[in-house]
């Protein structure tokens, strides 16, 4: 590939269970275009050999929000409280995981993608916060207005690569790049009743809900591999760290490219 050609970033669709339809909301690709990449929107029912294939062929992938994973996937029953699930997706991306990991291609975890990376890693999430922890704030996860606007914090842990991400510190070349954002709290939107319960062991949890809940990991000994809890692509248009999230995969799947 020549360095004037734009990342290939494969995303994962949406698969409506009731009507058998994949859907893609606009909002990933736009941010991607924005960051950019060039979008691509991998087909739900690829084979394990055609995901190789993509795998080999493009230089990123993103693994985008949705219903719930299912339980068994990590080692548990049904509770009640648990949403909908796509066995569809859920098999496909596991998949799609295994084959971006052993290409060492850079991966981003958005909400959903998050939760999924951690159980295909070995981790477990809660399958319903409301119902399985006890907090004493309880942050609204679902928020109760639009995706647009943040709704409570993170702190990101000082020293890890999701700081240096939204600040601006990496990559060096960031267009976006922020110095002023190098304080470790930042304004999330929120809109999920999962989340990473115990982390998977390559996994470091380095974002964090007032309430505790993890909002953030990255893989050490990987090229590049970050998942957040928040939704930036509903923020990047005016908030910089959620900007520099999508500009930092987008450039790590530069590099990668000319590998
Ligand atoms: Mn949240």
């Amino acid at each position: 590939m020549t360095a004037s050609k734009k990342p290939l970033i494969g995303l994962t669709t949406s698969h409506d269970i009731k009507t058998d339809e994949t859907i893609q909301a606009p909002y990933c690709p736009r941010a991607i275009l924005a960051a950019g990449g060039i979008p691509v929107i991998l087909p739900l029912e690829a084979s394990e050999d055609d995901l190789r294939q993509l795998v080999a062929t493009l230089d990123g992938f993103l693994f985008t929000g949705g219903p719930d994973v299912h339980p068994f996937l990590f080692g548990e029953d049904t509770r009640a409280g648990c949403g909908s699930v796509s066995v569809k997706r859920d098999r496909m991306e596991l998949m799609l995981l295994k084959l971006a990991m052993e290409q060492k291609k850079p991966i981003m975890g958005i909400c959903r993608g998050i939760q999924l990376i951690n159980i295909g890693l070995g981790g477990t999430i809660y399958q319903d916060i409301p119902s399985q922890t006890d907090r004493a704030f309880p942050i609204a996860h679902q928020q109760p207005f639009p995706h647009r606007v943040p709704s409570h914090t993170v702190k990101i842990t000082e020293d890890s690569l999701l700081a240096d991400v939204i600040s601006g510190k990496f990559p060096e070349t960031a267009p976006h790049a922020d110095r002023s954002l190098s304080q470790t709290v930042i304004r999330v939107n929120s809109t999920h009743h999962q989340a990473v319960r115990d982390t998977a062991p390559p996994l470091t949890a380095c974002a964090f809900a007032p309430d505790g809940i993890i909002e953030g990991v990255a893989m050490k000994d990987y090229p590049y591999l970050i998942g957040v809890q928040w939704h930036p692509e509903y923020l990047w248009e005016e908030d910089p760290a959620a900007m520099n999230l999508f500009k930092a995969f987008v450039k790590a799947a530069a590099v990668q490219s000319l590998n």
